[in-house]
């Protein structure tokens, strides 16, 4: 079937919930997405980082297959013989003591948030119902009733109340904001290090440093959401590494499936988990034997295709690139690793749209952001055949 009849089938049956381009995509393969008419291009957003591995990964998709052949689901009222090993490697690479894995980012961010607020009456003492916790202006960590509660995004938010209490908000990268903000019934502190969906915002050199220090000198847990900046985006294994902190809790998500299934986790260290007994938390698919293969393998092959490395050093070249170009809309080109944004000065979507025409795929975020985070196994050729087409459509639009 065309293009033309399945996008009008989509918006005829389907919520209109979501404004895409307008391409259909039949086959993906590494960095590369095939449309339905047959034409190729190249994708430099890599589904909002859960392809960090590359698109069908073949490592991915051997572990896929033969699990999936074997065992899919158990729930949690059984055990199965893939979650022991996930536990266990994600520990080891994190550096964490304990694991709760989930589906969804938004599912993760969740069990954040109960795991801070019950450690804040459990462990720091805070009373009843009186837990409160900090998160950042223009923060992005999902779509559930409680997280759009605090997003700073009217739209988001808007008729979708009322709103769990409990939440606080300071301006991102304001370390005095946050000093502020605590009080004795904070329990967290939860925060992007890079924040994605506002713009690939990074904060000033120290915040994290000094996050880590005021959380520390008033027993607040300091949790970051590192779903989109984490598995080797910005070239560390997670966004946080830059600044040398240990956070107290870890939210990863999206790239830890490599794209083949949605796998989330959250964690953290005894103190914390510990607040979890059976029966308080769970989901039916969390923890289930396909999502936790896959989830080993994705690792796996961002280390040993060593990614974070690759991220980093490519990242820089794109980035130096990106500066050179001339252009009068440009107004700043930032990022870290291959997470990287053009704030331009008027809205991105035109040059995203023109980028497509030539066959070059990203999306523009908060209007005047482009925003480019290729699947992570891109070489420097495709990074040159991608400046070529943003050189062109530069030159054409300003
Ligand atoms: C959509 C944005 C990106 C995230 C962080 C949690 C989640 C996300 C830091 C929730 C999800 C996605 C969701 C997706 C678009 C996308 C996005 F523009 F909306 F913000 F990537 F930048 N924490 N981000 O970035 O994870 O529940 O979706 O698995 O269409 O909503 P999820």
């Amino acid at each position: 079937m065309k293009s033309k009849k399945l996008i009008e089938m989509e918006d005829k049956y389907g919520a209109d919930n979501y404004h895409p381009l307008d391409l259909v995509i039949k086959k993906a393969e590494g960095i590369w997405v095939h449309d339905v008419e047959g034409n190729k291009y190249l994708d430099f957003l890599a589904s909002y980082s859960a392809v960090n591995q590359g698109h069908c990964h073949p490592r991915l998709l051997k572990v896929f297959r033969k699990q999936a052949a074997k065992c899919t689901l158990t729930s949690r009222a059984f055990r199965n013989d893939q979650l022991p090993f996930f536990n266990k490697e994600m520990t080891e690479m994190t550096g964490y003591k304990r694991v709760l894995p989930m589906n969804s980012g938004a599912e993760a961010v969740e069990t954040a948030i109960k795991a801070a607020r019950k450690w804040g009456y459990q462990v720091k003492g805070i009373k009843k119902n009186k837990a409160e916790i900090i998160v950042c202006s223009d923060n992005f960590h999902g779509r559930t009733t409680t997280i759009v509660g605090f997003s700073t995004e009217d739209q988001y938010k808007d008729g979708f109340g009322p709103f769990t209490p409990g939440f606080k908000v300071v301006p991102f990268g304001d370390a005095k904001a946050l000093e502020a903000a605590i009080n004795k019934n904070t329990c967290a502190f939860i925060v992007e290090p890079v924040q994605g969906e506002a713009g690939i915002n990074i904060p000033p050199r120290g915040y994290l440093k000094k996050v880590e220090k005021l959380c520390k000198a008033n027993n607040v847990l300091f949790i970051v959401d590192e779903i989109q900046s984490g598995l080797g985006r910005t070239g560390r294994m997670f966004a946080h590494n830059w600044d040398n902190v240990r956070p107290d809790g870890l939210i990863v998500g999206k790239a830890l499936s490599g794209g083949f299934y949605p796998v989330s986790a959250f964690l953290a260290d005894d103190e914390v988990m510990d607040v979890f007994n059976p029966g308080d938390h769970g989901s039916t698919f969390g923890g289930n034997p396909l999502g936790a293969a896959v989830a080993r393998e994705a690792v796996q092959v961002i280390i040993d295709e060593k990614l974070v490395e690759k991220s980093e050093k490519h990242g820089e070249y794109f980035m130096e690139k990106l500066r050179a170009i001339k252009a009068k809309s440009i107004k700043k080109v930032r990022g870290r690793g291959l997470f990287i944004g053009v704030v331009l000065d008027r809205p991105a979507r035109p040059y995203c749209e023109a980028l497509m025409a030539e066959g070059l795929l990203c999306k523009e975020t908060h209007e005047n952001v482009i925003r480019f985070a290729p699947p992570l196994v891109v070489t420097k050729k495709d990074l040159n055949w991608a400046l070529r087409r943003i050189e062109k459509v530069f030159k054409k639009l300003g």
